[in-house]
């Protein structure tokens, strides 16, 4: 029995690994149909941190554009901007990111084909300390009815 209890601890330690790694969860996730010609795509989801610790969603990497960055929209003289989020987007622990039009974002540089409505574009989502998170945005011309989260924790 003495042999065993060690390896019983490595089996428990193994199963808990996949449950570590999905600590970040992204939902409702899609990009607003860019115009015609246009370079740059903007991505929306929510963003759920069901770690104990908080995290940073830092930018991702797509085969459709160049770059993509967390961004933040602000008053500028009367005038909305935006820009980067210095530092990544933080997720508390235990919390969640809602990423909507008008407010934080995903931006998408240097489009490298035109996105029509229906179609479906991987980025894989790169956290500070959960990784690479790979997700799946549907291309919409309007945001999706409800993709409000319910949480359980
Ligand atoms: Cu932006």
């Amino acid at each position: 029995m003495r042999i065993l209890l060690p390896l019983a601890a490595l089996a428990l330690t193994l199963l808990a690994a996949p449950a570590l790694a999905g600590t970040i969860e992204a939902r409702g996730a899609w990009i607003r149909t860019p115009p015609p010609g246009a370079e740059t795509a903007a991505g929306y989801a929510t963003i759920l941190n069901r770690g104990t610790l908080p995290d940073r969603l830092l930018g991702g990497r797509t085969a459709v554009a160049s770059a993509v960055a967390p961004h933040q929209m602000l008053m500028q003289g009367g005038v909305m901007r935006m820009r980067p989020i210095a530092g990544g987007l933080l997720i508390a622990a235990r919390s969640s990111v809602r990423l909507e039009p008008n407010a934080d974002h995903l931006m998408l540089f240097g489009l490298k084909r035109p996105l029509r409505a229906g179609q479906h574009v991987r980025i894989v989502l790169r956290f500070a300390k959960a990784g690479a998170v790979p997700v799946d945005f549907v291309v919409m011309d309007t945001p999706p009815a409800d993709p409000r989260p319910h949480m359980h924790m």
